[in-house]
């Protein structure tokens, strides 16, 4: 089997490449190692940049998203259990956020591939990635217990934090750099209508945070030892603690329920440089992790899938490869800017094991000026939102 594009990972990052390819009729096949119904269900992220939102748009799948997701011009931010501070983004920067879970916006890519037909196939196995320095490389697997091959121009490693796309690049030629934090966020979804706004709070007790999918599903989160399981966390004791993170005007507004999904996640940052090697081109978590405090981590992904997409297009409609010679440098300056931010909003809103007297009171008064300084809310508010493809 030959192929233009050989695409690994159907996350997002993959099946949004894979929809723009289909729209400028590069041919191309996608493989995923998990089942679709696996895909679907897995929760992760829930607000979208502006950007992504448009960039969703031009590919042809955001009516749903259109429909369906709660356009938001502010979030608060809350400390000490009785501070809140609304950031204005709209007002701030022009710009709101969407909120609009990955769920939901996999699923809208799902259909979309099955309307176009593409070749999507989930459950493959062994996926390997070959002579990707040379003008012929090509991707073998098992799918439904035959061993394929398949030849094409480009790969694209859309496979996630622990597939197999990055380890291609070998290591004397490939710079990681990486921070991991000393805790845990424990989330759960309930079928509760959640609070208008989001917020993040910084308490002794711990960070936390409202966030929201639909009318009638609520996401919250609160920061947990990294070594917790879900077994430690009864429903009573997650919304017991979240309560007790939050100013008691808020915490009376939250409508409790059973939770009807739970996991903890550990946070992290992570570049891998370079996103190219030879004909293999990185996009999404298989390049990079942001711990999900700034919301980037999807975001990023849309982004590097924008500037991906648009360089292969140049490539085959005019072939112009320069948008490819330029793909890792143009992804990366976006992503440390994303990384940064993530950084710093961790940094600001979490308890850290361990933290001197000193480390705490310069996050006590980073958050006074920040109540204080239309400047300082601007910047925040402008990373949140996202900068702007140029
Ligand atoms: P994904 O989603 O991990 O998809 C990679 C896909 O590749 C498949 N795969 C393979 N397929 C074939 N062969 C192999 N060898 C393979 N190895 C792996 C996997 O099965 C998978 O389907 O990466 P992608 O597409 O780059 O998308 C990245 C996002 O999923 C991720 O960055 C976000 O979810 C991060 N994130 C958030 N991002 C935001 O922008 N806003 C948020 O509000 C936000 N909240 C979050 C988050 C992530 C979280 N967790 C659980 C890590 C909240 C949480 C709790
Ligand atoms: C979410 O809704 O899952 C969410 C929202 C904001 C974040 C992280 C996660 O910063």
């Amino acid at each position: 089997m030959r192929t233009n594009v050989v695409i690994i990972g159907a996350g997002p990052a993959g099946a949004l490449l894979s929809q723009i390819l289909h729209n400028a009729e590069i041919d191309h096949v996608v493989l995923e190692r998990q089942t679709r119904d696996y895909v679907l269900t897995r929760i992760r992220a829930g607000v979208l940049e502006w950007s992504s939102v448009e960039v969703i748009r031009a590919a042809g799948v955001g009516q749903r998203m259109d429909a369906d997701g709660d356009a938001h011009d502010l979030i608060n931010l809350a400390w000490g259990g009785k501070h809140v501070l609304p950031v204005q983004m709209k007002a701030l920067t022009g710009r709101q956020m969407m909120a609009y879970g990955q769920t939901e916006l996999q699923h809208d890519l799902y259909e979309a591939a099955d309307n176009n037909g593409t070749s999507l196939l989930f459950s493959t196995e062994d996926v390997a990635v070959h002579d990707v320095t040379s003008d012929s490389p090509y991707v073998t697997f098992r799918h439904n217990g035959v061993d394929e091959r398949i030849d094409c121009d480009y790969i694209a490693g859309c496979d996630g934090f622990h597939g197999v796309s990055r380890a291609a690049i070998p290591e004397s030629e490939r710079t990681e750099f990486e921070r991991v934090y000393p805790f845990g966020w424990l989330g759960i979804l309930s079928e509760t209508p959640p609070l208008p706004h989001l917020v993040y709070t910084n308490h002794e007790r711990g960070f936390g945070l409202c966030s929201t999918r639909n009318p009638m599903l609520s996401r919250y989160y609160v920061q947990c030892p990294i070594e917790d399981t879900i077994d430690d966390w009864s429903d009573d004791r997650f919304w017991s603690e979240l309560a007790a993170r939050l100013p008691t005007h808020i915490a009376n507004d939250i409508v409790t329920g059973p939770s009807i999904e739970k996991s903890i996640a550990p946070l992290r940052s992570f570049v891998a440089e370079p996103m190219r090697h030879g004909n293999l081109l990185l996009a999404g978590d298989s390049a990079h992790i942001v711990p999900p405090t700034g919301a980037k981590g999807l975001n990023l992904a849309v982004s590097d899938v924008h500037l991906l997409s648009g360089a292969l297009i140049a490539r085959y409609a005019k072939g112009d490869a320069a948008g490819l010679d330029q793909y890792s440098s143009d992804a990366l300056h976006r992503v440390w800017g994303s990384v940064r931010f993530s950084w710093w909003m961790t940094t600001l809103l979490h308890r850290f094991p361990g933290a001197t007297d000193f480390e705490q009171r310069m996050q006590e008064r980073e958050l006074e000026y920040l109540a204080s300084s239309t400047a300082a809310q601007t910047s925040l508010a402008e990373q949140y939102v996202g900068v702007p493809f140029v």
